[in-house]
């Protein structure tokens, strides 16, 4: 079956009629839906399925063992996402295993599709989740208790789908069986459309991180409230929005977004007490950490002025990416001379790079547009990448 054509059956799958696009986030029954579509489509096409510590998903071609050929991707989406964001890697890979058997092939090494949980974030605030427990590069306890924004932990949450919380952490024995990881990914921007290519090798991932800002006031009525009494947190919080914008358009090709941010208890007669919200900065090659200690000195000095405390937290930070050199080779040499491309999203596989050979493929965008319902990739493009991925995972796994 084509690439295509698997996505297209999950089509119906946690569609957001409010938002429009998709909201599949861990641990919720959209999100267990495509588990289970996953281990069934894996198993038509002879992988054995197991779920690890971390509640992440991997297929197995053969026997687990060292040295093992791994690709996939992530199921979940941010809120109202796309439908290419991370499915499209996981479908592109069962074609490719579906392509390769139909031939014949016979995988030399163990050979893996996995799929990484909690990817973009979208419940619990931090990105790539089931990859930086996996690596280790996220504290098990620290993981256990992030709520979600109706409260629930993590840990109630991955409970109530059946898995052990307890046992989340870094899976040396999982992470020492990768020999090489290689994912394949929907462009997210507009490098290919520029490039005139469908498919390209990743060159790197930038810097990137999250800080949560929380505004306190006091809250109090809308209409009763003269301005010259009021500790109303939302003025500092927009002080902070408009802040990102300014800050980074001083700062060469930074990017800073407030995409989220909750007033409590958000009325429409009633001055915040709080206001939370969430900003994502990111510079390629620069001072990500400067830039967001700039944007905060601007919110401290408006929170100041308006008689409202403000404090800080970093909730994530990814560092720059470059991938394995010479896996990025082995890639060129089987797809012949595609672009490279820098991008500025975050993926599983810049996780994974700090620790095993890792790479990426890309596909091309046609609208460059991505976490959003508009996100798209021709069927064309699509199957060339699958086309691409089947090619790459017999070189490597051959
Ligand atoms: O946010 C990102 O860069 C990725 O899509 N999770
Ligand atoms: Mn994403
Ligand atoms: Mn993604």
């Amino acid at each position: 079956m084509t690439a295509s054509r698997l996505l297209a059956g999950i089509g119906d799958v946690g569609r957001d009629r409010g938002r429009g696009g998709y909201s599949r986030h861990a641990f919720d029954p959209v999100e267990g839906e495509l588990r289970t579509w996953f281990a069934e489509q894996a198993g038509r096409r002879g992988l054995d399925v197991e779920t690890d510590r971390n509640g992440n998903l991997w297929a197995w071609w053969g026997a687990p063992g060292p040295d093992a050929v791994v690709t996939g991707s992530h199921l979940d989406s941010v809120p109202g996402g796309g439908a290419f964001d991370g499915p499209l890697g996981v479908v592109s890979a069962l074609s490719a295993v579906e392509a390769l058997r139909d031939k014949g092939f016979q995988p030399g090494k163990p050979l893996a599709v996995v799929v990484f949980a909690e990817e973009e974030g979208g419940r619990f605030g931090v990105p790539c989740l089931g990859s930086r427990l996996l690596t280790g590069s996220l504290d098990a306890d620290r993981a256990r208790a992030l709520r979600d924004p109706d409260g629930v932990t993590l840990a109630e949450a991955a409970k109530r789908a059946g898995h052990d919380p307890e046992r989340f952490g870094a899976d040396q024995e999982a992470l020492a069986r990768i020999g090489k990881f290689v994912e394949l990914h929907v462009e997210q921007g507009r490098g290919l459309i520029d490039l005139g290519s469908p498919v390209a090798v990743g060159s790197t991932v930038i810097e990137h991180g999250r800080w949560r800002f929380s505004f306190t006031g006091q809250g109090n009525h809308a209409g009763a409230t003269l301005l010259g009494d009021r500790r109303d947190p939302m003025v500092p919080a927009a002080a902070a929005v408009a802040a990102a914008r300014w800050v980074a358009a001083g700062v060469d090709d930074a990017r800073a977004t407030v995409g989220r941010l909750v007033p409590t208890p958000g009325g429409t007669n009633v001055i915040a007490s709080t206001v939370d919200l969430w900003l994502d900065a990111r510079v390629p090659g620069g001072d990500t950490r400067g830039l967001v200690d700039e944007i905060a000195g601007a919110a401290r000095r408006a929170a100041e002025e308006e008689g409202c405390a403000l404090t800080v937290t970093e909730e994530s930070y990814s560092d720059t990416v470059r991938f394995d050199p010479a896996l990025r080779d082995e890639l060129d040499a089987v797809l012949g001379g595609v672009p490279a491309l820098p991008t500025g999203a975050g993926h599983d596989a810049a996780i994974l790079a700090g620790q095993v050979p890792a790479g990426m493929l890309y596909v091309r965008n046609p609208t460059g547009i991505s976490h959003a319902p508009e996100e798209f990739a021709e069927e064309s493009d699509v199957d060339e990448g699958a086309r691409a991925l089947s090619d790459v995972l017999a070189r490597l796994a051959g």
